[in-house]
């Protein structure tokens, strides 16, 4: 019986090992064609239920249909956490299955830096696009977010872990996610914006633990160069 119990931790610690972690500052996921499959799977640092966050990424699309850009789901309820692209210039916040939808002046075709914040104990949801806050929206007040997730990048999960359909996919590049537990600053989002986030305490694209399923593949970012050849 102790044996079993040493080759079940063994094989525990192999599968958490399975999970590549690393360093993907200026690198991007690169979702290159439409499925119902390709996806990454996240691990996100967080144990316990969640009463505030922030999340910030960029996104590089040519989609003008609705798509998934950050699914969270726990076990009985899908979309526990989502952000969803309704389509150019307009997203939609799903809080326990519960939604709101903002708008943005967005150009079709251009680089998006997106930082999502909410509160409990106001429900205030604020949405912040390329470095401008959109109008505040309230949601789920009071509500706690369910811990564990699964977190998945490139689809939109029906059930835990799975279910996604093709037409809610996601088809383009991402990049610099990170994930706090607490609502950041105005400023702490304009330094996420300016590619300097400040402690991400759940999730840390400069310290991902990833799996990659499917065709997804991590290329250098290069559309946010600029003429003097620096990064931003
Ligand atoms: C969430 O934020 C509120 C203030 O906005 C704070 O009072 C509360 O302690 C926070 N909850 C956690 C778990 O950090
Ligand atoms: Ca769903």
């Amino acid at each position: 019986m102790d044996k079993l119990l040493l080759w079940v931790s063994i094989f525990t610690s192999l599968l958490s090992e399975a999970f590549a972690q690393a360093d993907l500052k200026s690198k991007v996921f690169v979702f290159p064609r439409e499925s119902e499959t390709d996806h990454v799977k996240l691990i996100p640092h967080l144990e316990k239920p969640l009463q505030n966050f922030t999340l910030c990424f960029r996104t590089y699309s040519e989609l003008s249909r609705s798509h998934s850009l950050f699914s969270y789901s726990v076990r009985g309820k899908d979309n526990e956490l989502l952000i969803y692209k309704e389509r150019v210039g307009e997203y939609s916040l799903y809080i326990g299955n519960s939604k709101v939808t903002v708008h943005s002046v967005e150009e079709y075709l251009s680089p998006v830096h997106l930082c999502t914040t909410w509160e409990s104990s106001s429900g205030i949801a604020e949405f912040w696009v390329n470095g401008k806050p959109l109008v505040k929206k309230g949601l789920q007040r009071g509500y706690t977010v369910q811990a564990p997730p699964s977190i998945i990048l490139g689809q939109e999960q029906d059930s835990y872990g799975g279910r996604f359909q093709k037409s809610q996919s996601f088809v383009g590049e991402f990049a610099d996610l990170y994930m706090w537990d607490y609502v950041l600053t105005p400023q702490d989002i304009l330094l996420a914006y300016r590619d300097f986030p400040i402690n991400p305490n759940i999730i840390d694209w400069q310290a991902l633990k990833y799996e990659i399923n499917g065709y997804v593949l991590i290329r250098p970012r290069v559309w946010d160069i600029d003429l003097n050849n620096k990064m931003r």
